[in-house]
């Protein structure tokens, strides 16, 4: 599969050219208020380029106002497509920059007023907003690659496009559809259910093995039992403000963590394949049943996921891309301190009962965290870590990430409106 750090890095440079060379097109003002983005571009002469043009468009999540084709005013044996898209929705500048590169040329004629920068890239205001992710998954759950376990399983295969598809056509404030799983789903589960729930007392944190027992009580976690995602996204709303949303695959590193900045857990329904149940580099049901959601359910834990997910807002790429490093060293494979004992609180670590016992080996090397250092430090994501952060509290760990969170350079602040569930933009011009 592709790496989980450069899914995240090789999209969104967001830059829509700043100058347009199309000094032939006398450029049509902007209204005030209005959300129309006009441009014209020529295709390369192939069949069905156009229709991957539209794609284009759709996959961004931008709807169309119109579009028409006539002769390129610049060369007389071209045709070129006019088009007024909406720009209030998805995102027109990572549309452009996708276009431009399939295009002979593309010109934006006009943009309608922002208040932002138009070099800060898309980011969702209010909750409703995620369902765009829906559409721009990086690998789609059903398509695994060669060395992929279940490549060659073909009901594995066919079951995974089916839980691809549930969330492909989820659509905010839905219920979370049920799922029925099968036998042989339900033994991977228990067989990690088992071998987990052995090392927990030793190994987890005790913010995780407080919040245990409540899931077993109220949410069906137990051997026999793959607990819905719909109760369990309701215990959370209940406990910490946290839902879950399913997701189809991988989203970018971008659009993963702007779900946090809303309380939102983009979450996997899938099962790992049985053949490897005690490790698998993606993530799947026991993963986020297992290793995230019994944190999610703390009061400091969430405050901490927001702020990495806030910090990410319309942050420049290779600010998201750190994010998503320290992301990657604390709610995926985070250690914090116990009375002198290591524990594991990172999601990675909790779900997978060989890393579990290694991490907390004399085996990894142990730095203290510091999110200045951690949000540089490679790492490996088909491998047990050779290297560990370890936080003196969750506390400790949400005062340092806002010291390095105010070192992100963005013209504007965001502030969360829990009454309303929307993004303010704070702007600092
Ligand atoms: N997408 N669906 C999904 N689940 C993840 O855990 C996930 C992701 N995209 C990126 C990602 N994790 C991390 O690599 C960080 O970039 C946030
Ligand atoms: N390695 C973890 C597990 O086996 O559960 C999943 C990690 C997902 C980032
Ligand atoms: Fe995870």
């Amino acid at each position: 599969m592709g790496t989980l750090s450069e899914a995240g890095a090789d999209r969104l440079n967001s830059e829509e050219n700043k100058s347009e060379t199309g000094a032939k097109y006398a450029a049509v003002e902007s209204e005030e208020g209005s959300t129309k983005t006009s441009l014209i571009f020529s295709l390369h002469e192939e069949v069905g380029a156009l229709a991957r043009a539209l794609h284009v468009f759709e996959k961004h999540g931008i709807n169309l106002f119109h579009i028409e084709s006539r002769l390129s005013r610049q060369n007389k044996t071209d045709h070129e497509f006019y088009v007024e898209c909406d720009n209030s929705m998805g995102s027109v500048a990572d549309a452009i920059k996708q276009l431009r590169q399939e295009s002979k040329y593309i010109h934006v004629l006009s943009r309608a007023h922002r208040s932002l920068d138009e070099s800060v890239p898309w980011f969702p205001r209010k909750l409703r907003d995620l369902d765009q992710f829906a559409n721009r998954v990086l690998s789609y759950g059903s398509e695994l690659d060669a060395d992929h376990p279940g490549f060659r399983d073909v009901l594995y295969r066919k079951r995974r496009k089916e839980f691809a598809d549930i969330a492909h056509r989820y659509r905010h404030n839905q219920p979370i559809p049920r799922v029925t799983y099968t036998e042989q789903e339900i033994a991977t589960w228990a067989t990690v259910f088992r071998e987990l729930t052995q090392l927990y007392p030793a190994h987890a944190c005790k913010e995780f093995n407080n919040v245990f027992p409540l899931l077993i009580d109220n949410c069906g976690y137990n051997e026999r039992n793959i607990p819905q995602l719909e109760d369990v996204s309701q215990f959370l709303q209940d406990c910490s403000g946290f839902r879950l949303r399913p997701v189809a695959g991988l989203l970018s590193s971008r659009d993963f963590l702007a779900g946090l900045a809303f309380r939102v857990f983009h979450s996997t329904q899938y099962i790992r394949h049985h053949s490897v149940p005690m490790y698998t580099p993606e993530p799947d049901v026991c993963h986020e049943l297992l290793g995230h959601v019994p944190l999610f359910a703390d009061p400091d834990f969430a405050e901490f996921s927001q702020e990495i997910g806030m910090a990410s807002l319309g942050a420049p790429d290779e600010y998201v891309t750190r994010l998503a490093t320290l992301y990657w060293f604390t709610v995926e494979f985070g250690l914090c301190v116990e009375k002198d004992e290591r524990k594991a609180y990172g999601a990675g670590l909790l779900s997978s009962f060989g890393e579990l016992q290694y991490c907390v080996s004399d085996k990894p090397s142990i730095m203290p965290f510091d999110p200045f250092r951690a949000s540089i430090q490679p790492y490996p994501i088909t491998s047990y870590q050779p290297t560990y952060f370890l936080a003196e509290s969750f506390k400790d760990a949400k005062e340092k990430l806002r010291q390095y969170a105010m070192t992100i350079p963005r013209p504007f602040s965001v502030h969360y409106n829990p009454y309303t569930q929307a993004i303010e933009v704070i702007d600092g011009k």
